[in-house]
This record gives structure tokens, sequence and C-alpha cells, in this order.
């Protein structure tokens, strides 16, 4: 009798389980630790569900009728590779999920700010009144949306890693916001980790593509909308900023939507993030007046360029989820025009070159302080007058950070690199950077 094999036991695997069950499908579970995370769960709901933990068997995956590949593992894995070359099938969640709703998506992806979009664009659906499912890489899993029957709208940050087992999406609207370097540890190139992103656009209506750069533009045929957003004044029908009696504007063409002060969104990534969150809506049919009201009012995320201290005339600012180059580049170049930074970056750089830090550290910051595993590579890359401090903990980067800084700095955490070689999670990172913010500060 057929059977799928999920391989992956972390959320995106027990949401997988839970999904074949109910549809009274058979199948087994794969996972290449001994002992993931969704294993209690999964014994406890299926107790009779086959498992096989540890290294992958080629064998047993090729005898599947698919496999149902979690993103946190790759598909060219031997085992996988060799049972996708006997001809089974390798699909995802978000596949699955395709497959079964018929309302619209509007699909995210990008090497920074989907999760600030997709949130923003979920704010603007709901300002609108439409009943809205927001999920995906976010951190919840797309099958877990169906739980609640299906939405009017769907609205899903995903990442090249799910994309790469995605087939049949179809979006009504879907973006690569930007493209820089990240997770090549998974990826022999940038080509390589730019062609999983290009996916989302297989067969979608409106592709919504960063004027400022061009890898995100759709490179394999394609013939339904384009709408494009930048921070340039923008053509007919396209998104961009219009100065106006002195203001800058949110501007579709040359109609003016709102100024850049009355969104809640700051600096230029900020206002890029409104920009590209207008231009989905808009592709998914959510009216104008929702979409600017919820520009409004909506905040931004925990530990993505956060103000989380204040003392003595100095900023201290939590960006931990900069968690590659890209990230930190713009929060450097979106943050450096309110005064110095001392940035305290460093961690687990996933392979990734530090080279492009030099210009905007030389540009913005007054002393950078380095922690974590690849901390040597990023002070190389650097070569800049900038001084620069190595510390062994979070604790001694912002003792150091608070000696430095005077009235009119800011402290920005903003990493360039993943957390896993010092912290649980780069949410954990940004806790323990305020809290040592808020004791040094109460001490001193
Ligand atoms: N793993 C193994 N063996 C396996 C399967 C997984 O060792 O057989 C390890 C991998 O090293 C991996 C970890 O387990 O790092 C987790 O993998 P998973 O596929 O079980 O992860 P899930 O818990 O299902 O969470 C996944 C996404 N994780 C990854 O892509 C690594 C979550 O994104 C996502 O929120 C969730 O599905 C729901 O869709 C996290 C992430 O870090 C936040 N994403 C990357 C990013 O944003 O940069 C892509
Ligand atoms: P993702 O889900 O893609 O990781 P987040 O919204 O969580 O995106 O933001 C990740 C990081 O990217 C944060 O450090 C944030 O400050 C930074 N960032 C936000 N907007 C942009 C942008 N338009 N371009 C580059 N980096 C950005």
């Amino acid at each position: 009798m057929s059977h799928s094999v999920v391989i992956g036991l972390g959320q995106t695997g027990v949401s997988c389980a839970r999904y074949l069950a109910s549809k009274g499908e058979r199948f087994a579970i794969a996972d290449t630790r001994f002992n993931p995370p969704g294993l209690a769960e999964i014994e406890q709901e299926f107790p009779d569900v086959e498992l096989w933990l540890g290294p992958l068997d080629a064998g047993l995956l090729c005898e599947a009728s698919q496999l149902v590949v979690s993103p946190g593992i790759a598909i060219s894995e031997p085992a996988i590779a060799k049972a996708m070359d006997a001809g089974v099938p390798v699909i995802g969640d978000v596949e699955l999920f395709a497959r079964e709703v018929s309302a619209p998506v509007i699909a995210i992806t990008g090497s920074n700010a989907k999760s600030t979009v997709t949130s923003l664009v979920g704010h603007m659906a709901k300002k609108a009144g439409i009943d809205v499912g927001v999920g995906g890489n976010i951190g919840l899993p797309v099958l877990d949306l169906l739980a609640e029957g299906e939405k009017a709208l769907y609205v899903l940050e995903l990442s090249s890693f799910q994309l790469e087992t995605t087939h049949s999406l179809r979006a009504q609207a879907a973006t690569i916001l930007n493209l820089s370097a990240d997770h090549l540890d998974r990826y022999p190139d940038m080509l390589e980790y730019g062609l999983a992103k290009q996916r989302i656009y297989t067969g979608c209506k409106l592709a919504v593509t960063n004027r400022e750069d061009e890898a995100t533009l759709p490179v394999h045929e394609f013939k339904s909308g384009l709408v494009s957003f930048g921070l340039d004044q923008p053509e007919d029908g396209q998104f961009g900023l219009c100065s106006h009696e002195g203001k800058l504007w949110l501007a579709q063409g040359d109609e003016l939507l709102i100024t850049v002060d009355e969104i809640s969104l700051s600096g230029r990534h900020g206002q890029i993030n409104a920009l590209s969150a207008l231009a989905l809506g808009q592709g998914a049919g959510i009216p104008m007046a929702a979409m600017l009201e919820a520009l409004k009012d909506f905040q931004g995320l925990d530990h993505r360029c956060q103000l989380v201290h204040e003392h003595d005339g100095v900023k201290y600012i939590d960006d931990s989820k900069g968690t590659n180059v890209g990230a930190t580049v713009a929060a450097l170049n979106g943050l450096g025009v309110d005064g110095p930074i001392i940035l305290i970056a460093g961690g687990d750089g996933k392979g990734a070159a530090f080279d492009e830090l030099a210009e905007p550290v030389a540009e913005h910051c007054k002393a950078v302080v380095l922690i974590g595993r690849d901390a040597n590579l990023i002070a190389e890359a650097l070569k800049a007058d900038t001084p620069v401090y190595q510390v062994s903990s979070m604790e001694e980067a912002v003792a150091q950070s608070v000696k430095l800084a005077e009235s009119g700095d800011q402290v920005l955490l903003s990493p360039a690199c993943a957390s896993w070689d010092m912290f649980k999670s780069y949410i954990v990172r940004g806790q323990v950077f305020a809290a040592a913010v808020k004791d040094l500060c109460r001490a001193g």
C-alpha cells in the first residue's frame, strides 16, 4: 500500500503528520536526529506510526510514494537525492498546502525583511476586515493554518528551503524582496540560492520586484503582471517616494499616498518595506485606504532595529534578527543618519564573506565590538580605521559599548551572523543584550 515518508520531525514534520492523518493517508516519519523536537508529540498522538531515527536509509525512502521533506534538511542529502533519482516525488508542507487551498495567497521571500513585510501585509488585510491567515517561515507551519478552516486570504513567508519543495503555489502576488548572501552553508553559490527563491514567481499572477535589486526580477519567461517598488520617484503604476511641498510621500506613480512621517516604520528600510507591502496588498485587492491606516500603527517586530533602552542620551537598539550581512548593512545605513553607531556584531556567519560591511562601518560606526565564532573573519574584513574590540560574551560586549558611548550615540546589536554558536536563537541573543544593557545602565 502506498505511503508517504515525512522527513524531519520539527514543527513542520509534526504539522505534516497531522495533515496526512486528517486525510486518512498512510505515512512513516524519518529524522536524522535520534531525539528530534517533535518526538514526544508524535508518539503520543500517533503511537502506531513507523519512526526511523538516525541516518536516513535510502532503501526505505525509495519505497515511498512521496517524500514530504522539512525545510531544515537539504534535498541534496544523498538518501533523498537517491530516492528522487529513482522517481519518488519530493514535496514539502507548502506544496501540500497549495494543493489544498483555493483562496488567494500572497507569497513573500527575500534574504531580509520577510517577517516584517509578511506581518505588515497581514495587518493591512485585518484592517480591511479580511479573514486572513498569516504563516510559513515566520514561525507557524502553513498546514497549521488549515486547522481553523479556509480563510479568505493567506499571507505566507517562504524561505528558499521551503520553495525548493514547492511546485504548484501559483500565488496571487509574489515577491523576492531583496537578495544578499545567506545560507551559503546550504547552497554552493549565490546563483543556486537565488534560483531557489525564483521559484516563488512560478505561475503567480503578479510579481512584485525591487527596483534597487535586479536579482529580484523574474529570470524565467514571465507573462503575468509586474509591479516594482523602490525609494526613487516611481513611474506610472509603480511604488516609490515623491517630494511634494517640502514633504516626502509614499506614492504610486504620481498619486501621493501618505507622508513618510505618518508611517510608524522608521528609516529607509522601513519605507521600502512599506512600499513593498502596498504593492503586494494591492495585487490581492486589499483596499488602499485600509492599507494606509495599517501603516500608521504597525510598530514593527521585536529584535528588528527595536529601541530597547535609552540612557544618558545613548540609544540601545536590538537588531538581533540581523542574521546576515545584508540585514546589518541595511540597519547601519538606515540608522546611521540618526547618529554615530557602536556596532556589536559576530556569531556564526554561515559561510558568508563580510567585505560588504566595511563601507557602512567606515561611514557610520565609531567602534565595533565583536563576539562569537566568526569575530576574526569580521575583524579582517573591516580593515578600517574604526577601532575594533573582540570580547567573549554579550555582557562584555555591552560593557565595552557602554564605556565607549557618549550622548547622541547609538549602540546597535546587529550581528550579521546566526546566533547558534552562543545562543539558542536570535530571540535569546536579543533578550540577553537587552538585559545586559538594563543591568549596566542601572548600575552606572
Ligand atoms: N534537522 C536534522 N535532521 C532532520 C531534520 C532537521 O538535523 O532530519 C535539523 C536541521 O539542522 C534544522 C533543524 O533540524 O536546522 C530544524 O529543521 P526543521 O525542518 O525540523 O525545522 P522546523 O522546526 O520544521 O521549522 C521550519 C523552519 N526551520 C528551518 O527552515 C531550519 C522555520 O524557520 C519555520 O518557522 C518553520 O519550519 C515553520 O514553517 C526558521 C528558520 O530558521 C525560523 N528559517 C530559516 C531562516 O529564516 O533563515 C530558513
Ligand atoms: P527575515 O524574515 O527575512 O529575516 P525580518 O523582517 O525578520 O526579515 O528582518 C530581518 C533583518 O533584516 C532585521 O535585522 C531587519 O532590521 C533587516 N531589514 C529590515 N528591512 C530590511 C530591508 N528592506 N533590507 C534589508 N534588511 C532589512
